[in-house]
C-alpha cells in the first residue's frame, strides 16, 4: 500500500450533497410558502454553483456565497423575506442531512481497516458539515476533519493545504492521496500542495484533467489504494538495494510508459489497440520480412508508433542512474529501444533489441542519428541511394552476440537482479534472466509474468512509483 493516508473530499465524494441540499431546500421554502420544485428552486441552484465556482476560482469570498446566494433568489422573484436570515434557517435544517453515497461506509472500513488514516477537507461551514458528517455514520472511520471555515481559508488555497499538511502526522508527501470530485478545488489544490490526487469522476464526465487518477466507482478507488504494492514489500527491496553491490536492472517497456511510451503488450499497449490506419498486426509489420517487402508501411508505423523523440527519464530511468553513481550497480539490460536510461545518464546500458537513436544505411553501412528518420518521409536513403534501416532487432532477427555475452556475465556475476516493466515473454531475451544465481530476484511489474513463481519479492504497480519511493 503505497498510501496511508486519505485526504477525503466530502460532498459529492463520500455524502450526498445533492439528496441532502434537495431535503432542506424542500423543508424550509414549504415552511414559508415558497415553491418546492420548477423554476424557484432551479433559480436558486444555478445562483449558488455559480457564487461557489467563483469561490473556487479564488474571485470572493466564502461568505458572499452564504450571504447573498437567498438575498439574489428573493430579489428575482421578489419576496419579501430577510434573504441572510432565511440563509440560517437552511444550514440548520441542511446540518440535519447527512447521508453517506452507497458504498462509502464500506469503502472507508476496508481502507482504515487496511491501516489508512482517514480525513475530511471540506470546504463549508463547520456546524452544517460537522454535523452532516456525524448523520451520515461515517465519523468513526475518520481520524480529523478540516473545514475552510474553521480554517479561514479554503481548498484549493496552499494555506488550506498548508494547514492540513502541518496537522497531520504523516510527513511524507509520496504517501499521501487527495480524493474529491472538484477538479478546481480537489484536484488543482492538492496537486499544487504537491501530492497525488485522485479524480472521482462519478458522472464519467471524462473531462481531460491534470490529476494522477481518475476513478468511476468506490471500487476502483478501493483497488487504487489497497491494491498497490505493501510499504512492507517496499522495505525489503530497500533492504536488498542497501546490502546489494552488483545490481543488475533488466527491464522492459514497461518502464517506459511512464515517460508516455506505449508499451506492447500492457493495459495500454500497441498490442491491444485496434490499428485502424495499418492492415497488418504490429508484430507482422516489425518483423525483417515486412521490413524488406513493405519498407513504405514499415517506416509510416516505425514513424508514428515507434519514436518518441520528445520523451523524458522516469525515475525509473533516474535511479539507475543514481544506482551506477553510487557503484552498486553492474549494468542495466533492457529490451527497451528509447534511449531513455542514456539519457538520464546511465552509462553501461546493454540494449538486446538496439536503439531507434541509430540507423545504418544497408548499402554502404554510413551510420546516422535519429534526425535521418525524422527528417525525412517515406523511406529514407542514403547519400549512396541505400535504405536507411534502424538499429532495433526486428522479428525474424538475432541479437547482437557481443551485447548478448555482457548481459549474460552480468546477471551472472549479480548479486541482485531487479526485472522491471515486461512481460518476459519476448525470447531469447526473456531467458537470460535464468542465468541469475544470485538471493535477491526482484520482480516490479503490473501484471503477472511466468517468472513470478521464481521471484523473492514481487511488487505489482506501477515501477516509476516504486522507484520514487526508494531513498537511492
Ligand atoms: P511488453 O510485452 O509490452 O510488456 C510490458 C509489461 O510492462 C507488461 O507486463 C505491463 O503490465 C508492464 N507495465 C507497463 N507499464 C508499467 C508500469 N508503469 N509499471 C509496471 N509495469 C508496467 O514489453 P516487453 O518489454 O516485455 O517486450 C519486449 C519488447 C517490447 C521489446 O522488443 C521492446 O523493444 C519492445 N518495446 C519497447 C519500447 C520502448 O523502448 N520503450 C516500447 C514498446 C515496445
Amino acid at each position: 500500500m503505497l498510501y496511508t493516508t486519505i485526504l477525503f473530499d466530502a460532498d459529492e465524494t463520500l455524502l450526498d450533497f445533492r439528496a441532502a441540499e434537495t431535503a432542506a431546500l424542500h423543508e424550509v421554502f414549504r415552511s414559508r410558502g415558497l415553491p418546492t420544485d420548477g423554476e424557484f428552486v432551479d433559480a436558486y441552484r444555478s445562483i449558488n454553483n455559480g457564487l461557489w465556482e467563483r469561490f473556487n476560482r479564488g474571485e470572493i469570498e466564502k461568505r458572499e456565497i452564504t450571504d447573498t446566494r437567498f438575498v439574489r433568489l428573493f430579489e428575482r422573484f421578489h419576496v419579501p423575506l430577510d434573504g441572510v436570515a432565511f440563509n440560517r434557517f437552511y444550514l440548520d435544517e441542511l446540518s440535519r442531512h447527512g447521508v453517506a453515497l452507497p458504498g462509502a461506509e464500506a469503502l472507508c472500513g476496508s481502507l482504515r481497516d487496511a491501516g489508512c488514516a482517514l480525513y475530511i477537507i471540506t470546504n463549508g461551514v463547520g456546524f452544517v458539515q460537522k454535523r452532516r458528517f456525524r448523520e451520515s455514520g461515517l465519523a468513526p472511520y475518520f481520524a480529523g476533519t478540516f473545514i475552510s471555515e474553521e480554517i479561514g481559508a479554503g481548498k484549493p488555497s496552499a494555506v488550506f493545504f498548508d494547514y492540513v499538511l502541518r496537522h497531520i502526522p504523516q510527513q511524507d508527501k509520496r504517501r499521501i492521496l487527495v480524493v474529491g470530485d472538484s477538479l478546481s478545488a480537489d484536484v488543482a489544490g492538492g496537486s499544487a500542495a504537491g501530492l497525488d490526487t485522485c479524480w472521482y469522476d462519478r458522472t464519467r464526465a471524462n473531462t481531460p484533467n491534470g490529476a494522477t487518477y481518475t476513478v468511476h466507482d468506490f471500487k476502483q478507488l478501493q483497488k487504487l489504494i489497497l491494491g498497490g504494492f505493501d510499504m512492507k514489500d517496499l522495505q525489503t527491496l530497500q533492504t536488498m538495494i542497501d546490502e546489494s553491490e552488483r545490481i543488475v536492472i533488466f527491464s522492459g517497456a514497461g518502464v517506459s510508459t511512464e515517460s508516455g511510451i506505449p508499451d506492447f503488450r500492457g493495459a495500454d499497449g500497441l498490442y491491444q489497440k485496434k490499428e485502424k490506419q495499418f492492415d497488418y498486426p504490429p508484430e507482422t509489420m516489425l518483423s525483417h520480412t515486412f521490413f524488406k517487402h513493405h519498407p513504405e508501411i514499415f517506416f509510416d508505423y516505425y514513424r508514428t508508433k515507434m519514436i518518441y523523440p520528445d520523451a523524458k527519464p522516469n525515475a525509473s530511468h533516474t535511479a539507475a542512474a543514481a544506482l551506477e553513481r553510487k557503484g552498486k550497480l553492474s549494468a542495466v539490460v533492457t529490451q527497451n529501444i528509447d534511449g531513455l536510461y542514456q539519457q538520464a545518464g546511465v552509462r553501461r546500458v546493454l540494449e538486446l533489441h538496439g536503439s531507434t537513436l541509430h540507423n545504418t544505411c544497408t548499402r554502404c553501412g554510413k551510420k546516422s542519428g535519429l534526425d535521418a528518420i525524422l527528417s525525412t518521409d517515406g523511406v529514407p536513403r542514403c547519400v549512396c541511394g541505400g535504405i536507411i534501416k534502424p538499429d532495433v532487432v526486428l522479428y525474424e532477427e538475432s541479437l547482437d552476440a557481443d551485447v548478448i555475452e555482457q548481459a549474460v556475465e552480468a546477471i551472472a556475476g549479480a548479486d541482485c537482479l531487479i526485472v522491471a516493466g515486461t512481460s518476459l515473454t519476448v525470447y531469447p531475451a526473456a531467458g537470460f534472466v535464468r542465468y541469475f544465481r544470485g538471493g535477491r530476484f526482484v520482480l516490479i511489474n503490473r501484471d503477472e509474468t511466468p517468472m513470478d513463481s521464481q521471484a523473492d519479492l514481487i511488487l505489482r504497480d506501477n515501477v516509476g512509483k516504486v522507484f520514487e519511493s526508494l531513498k537511492i
